[in-house]
C-alpha cells in the first residue's frame, strides 16, 4: 500500500496524549480543552482539578488539564486522559464515574509494506489515544454535535456508549473506522488478509476476531472484523506484544543492504533515556530502525521474557501506554495485579484462556507455517468479571516458504525466524499464575522475584 507522508508532531498535536493531555505547544489542543472544560462546566458544575502528572522517568512531557466529561474530539478521543502508570490510583469515586468513557477499543497493526521506506515522525506511530471516524460523523458539522451529546447524555445507553468512540493502545495511528453493529474496520493491509484467510478453518480461528472481508469506506480500503469489545461493559483493556522480536528479518535485512536513517526513532529513543544513542547516533541525530526496535526490546520484557505491555485501559476511561521501561517479571506482575484489580476470579479465567491459547497454538497448521511477529494478545475484562484473551494484528505475520515450519521456543538466530511467541507465552501465564499468589505474599514474593521466568 502506498505510504502516506507522516505527519510531524507538530500537526498530529493532542492526539497523540489524549484529550486532557496536552503538548504544552498546541494552541489548538488549549483551546478544545478549555472549550470542553467550559462546556462540562456548565453541565455538571466545575469539575476537580486533578493533580499534575509529571513527565515521570520517561515519555512524553504531558500535563493534565481540568477534566472535561467529554471523550471524543475531532483530535482526541477514546481514553478520557492518558495517565502515568503511577497515577491510576489518582482518579476515584464520581470523578471516575464522570471521566468513563465509551467502552470500544482496539489495537492497530502494522503493514509489513509500511516498513523504514520513508523517514517518518514519531507521531505518525505513536501508541496512544486515537479516535476513529465513526461511519455516521461526515465531517466538521457533526463534531461539536458529538462532543455535546456525550457531555449532555452522560450516562450514555450501552448502545451509545459503544459506538461512539475507541481507543488504538498500539500501533499505528488511525487505522481504525466503526464499522456496523458490533464490528469495526482496518485499514487493509494484504499481509493481514492473507492471515485472516488462512485462519479460517485452523483451530486458531476461535481465539481471532472474526473476519468478515475486505470492505471500501471513504475511497479507502478496510478488512472487516468483529469488534472484539463490543460485548464488554466499559471494559478494562491491556495490549501485549508477543515474542522475543519485533521486527522482521526481512527489516534487518534490508537495513543492511540499504540503512535509513530514521530521526524520529531518534527523537523517540531519547524522550525515553537522552544515553542511549551512541556518540556516532548522537551526531548523525538518527538510528536505524533495527537498532531501535532492539533497543526497546532490551528495554522492555520483550527480550527476556518474550512478551512486553504495550498499553492499558482500564474501566475509568483512564490510558496507560508508558510500559516502555516495564522490564523485570515483578514490574510486570504488578501491572498485572493493577489492571485485574487483584480480583482473582478474573485473572483465573485470563489464565485458563491463555492456556486454552496455548493448547489451540501447539496443534494450529497456521501456527507452524507462519512467522508471527508484532502480534498482541488482547486482555479484556469488566464489572460482571467476564474476561477474554484474544490474538490480534497479523500486519507483520508471514507465512514462511513451503515445507519449512516453526517452533516458536527455540532461540532466534538470524535465519531461524523464530519468534520466541511460545516462550513469551509461557511467561505470560507464569506471570498471571503469579498474580494471585503475589497479592497473598506481596512484599516477600517480589523481594525474591514473583515470577521465575522461562529464559531461552
Ligand atoms: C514503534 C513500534 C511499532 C513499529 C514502529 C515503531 O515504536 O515498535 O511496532 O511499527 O515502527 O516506531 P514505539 O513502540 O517505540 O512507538 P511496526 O510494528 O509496523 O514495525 P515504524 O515507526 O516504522 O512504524
Amino acid at each position: 500500500m502506498p505510504k502516506e507522508r507522516r505527519k510531524t508532531s507538530k500537526e498530529a498535536g493532542l492526539s497523540v496524549a489524549g484529550i486532557n493531555c496536552e503538548r504544552k505547544n498546541s494552541r489548538r489542543s488549549t483551546e478544545i480543552c478549555d472549550e470542553l472544560s467550559q462546556m462540562a462546566d456548565q453541565v455538571v458544575g466545575p469539575s476537580a482539578e486533578l493533580p499534575f502528572l509529571s513527565s515521570a522517568q520517561d515519555e512524553t512531557i504531558i500535563e493534565v488539564r481540568r477534566v472535561p466529561q467529554v471523550t471524543i474530539t475531532p483530535e482526541a478521543g477514546g481514553c478520557s486522559r492518558e495517565m502515568q502508570q503511577e497515577d491510576w490510583g489518582d482518579v476515584d469515586g464520581p470523578l471516575r464515574r464522570k471521566m468513563s468513557n465509551s467502552s470500544i477499543s482496539s489495537t492497530g497493526s502494522s503493514l509489513v509494506e509500511s516498513e523504514d521506506d520513508v523517514l517518518s515522525d514519531n507521531e505518525t506511530k505513536s501508541r496512544g489515544i486515537i479516535t476513529l471516524d465513526h461511519l455516521g460523523d461526515t465531517g466538521e458539522h457533526s463534531r461539536p454535535w458529538w462532543k455535546i451529546k456525550t457531555i449532555v447524555q452522560w450516562p450514555l445507553v450501552a448502545s451509545q456508549r459503544k459506538r461512539l468512540s475507541w481507543v488504538q493502545l498500539a500501533g499505528h495511528k488511525g487505522s481504525f473506522k466503526a464499522g456496523d453493529d458490533g464490528t469495526i474496520l482496518k485499514k487493509f493491509s494484504e499481509n493481514e488478509k492473507l492471515c485472516f484467510e488462512r485462519l479460517r478453518g485452523d483451530v486458531l480461528q476461535a481465539f481471532v476476531p472474526g473476519y468478515r472481508g475486505v470492505v471500501m469506506k471513504d475511497g479507502e480500503t478496510f478488512l472487516h472484523m468483529t469488534d472484539l469489545l463490543a460485548s464488554f461493559d466499559l471494559p478494562s483493556v491491556m495490549d501485549c506484544k508477543i515474542g522475543v522480536r519485533t521486527y522482521l528479518e526481512d527489516e534487518l535485512v534490508r537495513a543492511r543492504e540499504r540503512p535509513k536513517l530514521r530521526r524520529d526513532l531518534y527523537e523517540k529513543m531519547l524522550e525515553v533515556d537522552p544515553e542511549a544513542p551512541t556518540s556516532q547516533e548522537a551526531q548523525q541525530r538518527a538510528v536505524t530502525k533495527p537498532r531501535y526496535m532492539q533497543w526497546r526490546e532490551t528495554l522492555s520484557s520483550t527480550h527476556t521474557l518474550g512478551f512486553r505491555i504495550e498499553g492499558i485501559k482500564k474501566a475509568d476511561g483512564t490510558c496507560c501506554t508508558t510500559f516502555k521501561k516495564t522490564r523485570t517479571s515483578e514490574d510486570v506482575t504488578k501491572v498485572f495485579r493493577e489492571f485485574v484489580g487483584d480480583n482473582t476470579h478474573i485473572s483465573d479465567t485470563y489464565l485458563s484462556r491463555l492456556t486454552e491459547i496455548q493448547q489451540a497454538l501447539k496443534t494450529s497448521e497456521f501456527f507452524k507455517q507462519h512467522e508471527v511477529i508484532g502480534s498482541s494478545l488482547l486482555f479484556i475484562h469488566d464489572h460482571t468479571e467476564r474476561a477474554q484473551v484474544w490474538l490480534i494484528d497479523f500486519g507483520k505475520t508471514t507465512a514462511l516458504p513451503e515445507g519449512q515450519t516453526l517452533n516458536h521456543h527455540v532461540p532466534w538466530q538470524e535465519g531461524n525466524r523464530e519468534d520466541g511467541y511460545l516462550l513469551g507465552l509461557d511467561n505470560l501465564i507464569l506471570t498471571l499464575g503469579s498474580v494471585n499468589t503475589a497479592g497473598a505474599k506481596e512484599e516477600g514474593a517480589s523481594a525474591q522475584g514473583s515470577v521465575t521466568s522461562k529464559k531461552y
